[in-house]
């Protein structure tokens, strides 16, 4: 058996079965255990450890020195402790929505959590078109405790710096730096663009030169504005859901940035479902009844986020200022004009960029698969041009129906 006290080493599925057995006080004496590595993502390593006697499992996720996705990107295996604490954090902000972390190891870059197994990537899920009524309440809550909760609305000032200092992640920043606010807006050679969908990306994209100087803008807020412990990745595939529960995981992108971030982006990949679903659900009626239940969805969520945020504002806000008359009205202003920005910016990247969205890459028919890609094209410049003005549920709706007519005409 390999010592993990020693030094760092990159774990294989027998190392994962004595890691849990010698280092993790969870499993019984008699356990008889397998290990399975189960990660899908674009970085890290995820081994669900089974006790086949007791029925027992648990997760160890280890950070490695480069993403899976590519080994270009060379990574701090320091995201692991942030992943393993802001998911600690989390769980008393928001208790319920986060799995649970029973310890992070420094010296090996893992953790042990809760194996989430009953429940199902909500990508997945939405794949195969599985309705969950109860994810807008869930989410909008989630949303409202973690990014309102860490700003400095609520939390004392020398207290929240610290949790700035505490969650700096200059690593995963820049990739999202890159691969969201500035590979996707020129040529870039590690952008990957479907060759159907080329033409318009080149049109309706790069020749927009005021659409390229929006996302500049953009992309210095990301960089300057430390205004709430975002997750930094809520994408569907960072949310494991079923019919009654909601858990959100992945945080290892946290950092303090503009809470706008974190709802964009789960917006955009809500527009990424209903895409995958009008063009791959051949029974009309299904479609139709599918595609108003992920509108319904996204509408919920944004007046959800929007009921909810009020009334923690009125309940919990400590800072003085939080008080004044039309402050919480230009506060929450500024926070939907950046969901609306950032959900442009998603639906563009996923698109445009190296990490891809399998709601777009399995559509199998061609053209099917240059109309979806186009109305993401075109609600993403949407969202981005007219972020100041889509503030509610129906805006997002709007914006997302008129790009369904633009992708109706050619490039
Ligand atoms: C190199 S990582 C590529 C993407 O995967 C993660 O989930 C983030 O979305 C990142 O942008
Ligand atoms: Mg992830």
């Amino acid at each position: 058996m390999k010592d993990f006290t020693l030094e760092y080493f990159t774990m294989i599925e027998q190392d994962a079965v004595d890691y849990a057995k010698t280092r993790i006080d969870f499993f019984q004496e008699d356990a008889v255990l397998t290990c399975k590595e189960i990660g899908d993502g674009n970085l890290n390593y995820v081994f669900k450890v089974v006790d086949e006697k007791n029925n027992k499992s648990i997760i160890i996720k280890q950070a490695g020195p480069v993403a899976r996705i590519s080994d270009e990107f060379k990574l701090s295996t320091d995201r692991n402790r942030i992943e393993s604490e802001i998911l600690g954090l989390q769980h008393k902000l928001a208790p319920g929505y986060v799995p649970e972390v029973y310890q992070y190891d420094p010296i090996m870059n893992c953790c042990a959590m809760e194996d989430l197994s009953n429940h199902e990537i909500m990508r997945t899920a939405l794949l195969k078109h599985e309705k969950f009524p109860l994810f807008p309440d869930h989410i909008s809550t989630f949303l409202v405790n973690t990014l309102l909760l860490t700003s400095d609305v609520v939390v004392e000032h020398k207290e929240k710096k610290a949790l700035v200092k505490q969650f700096i992640n200059p690593e995963l920043c820049e990739i999202t730096e890159d691969l969201v606010y500035t590979e996707p807006f020129y040529d870039c050679p590690r952008n990957e663009i479907f060759e159907g969908s080329m033409e318009f990306v080149k049109e309706t994209i790069w020749n927009d030169k005021k659409l390229v100087l929006e996302s500049a803008k953009l992309k210095f807020e990301f960089m300057n504005h430390a205004q709430s412990l975002l997750h930094g990745d809520l994408h569907t595939g960072s949310i494991f859901i079923k019919e009654d529960s909601t858990k959100v995981i992945d945080p290892e992108f946290a950092f303090y940035g503009p809470a706008g971030y974190d709802i964009g982006n789960l917006i955009a990949n809500l527009i990424f479902a209903y895409a995958n679903g009008k063009f791959t659900i051949e029974d009309e009626e299904t479609r139709d009844d599918y595609l108003n239940y992920l509108v319904t969805t996204i509408k919920d969520v944004v007046n959800l986020f929007t009921d909810k945020f009020n009334k923690a504002w009125d309940e919990k806000a400590t800072e003085q200022v939080a008080g004044y008359d039309g402050f919480k009205e230009y506060y929450l202003d500024t926070i939907l004009r950046d969901t609306a920005a950032v959900a442009g910016l998603e639906l563009l990247r996923r698109v445009i960029g190296l990490a891809k969205v399998k709601d777009l890459t399995t559509i199998e028919d061609r053209e099917a698969r240059i109309r979806a890609e186009k109305i993401c094209l075109a609600a993403g410049k949407t969202f981005i041009l007219n972020r100041e003005s889509i503030k509610t549920g129906a805006d997002f709706i709007h914006v997302i129906q008129s790009a369904e007519l633009t992708s109706l005409k050619g490039a």
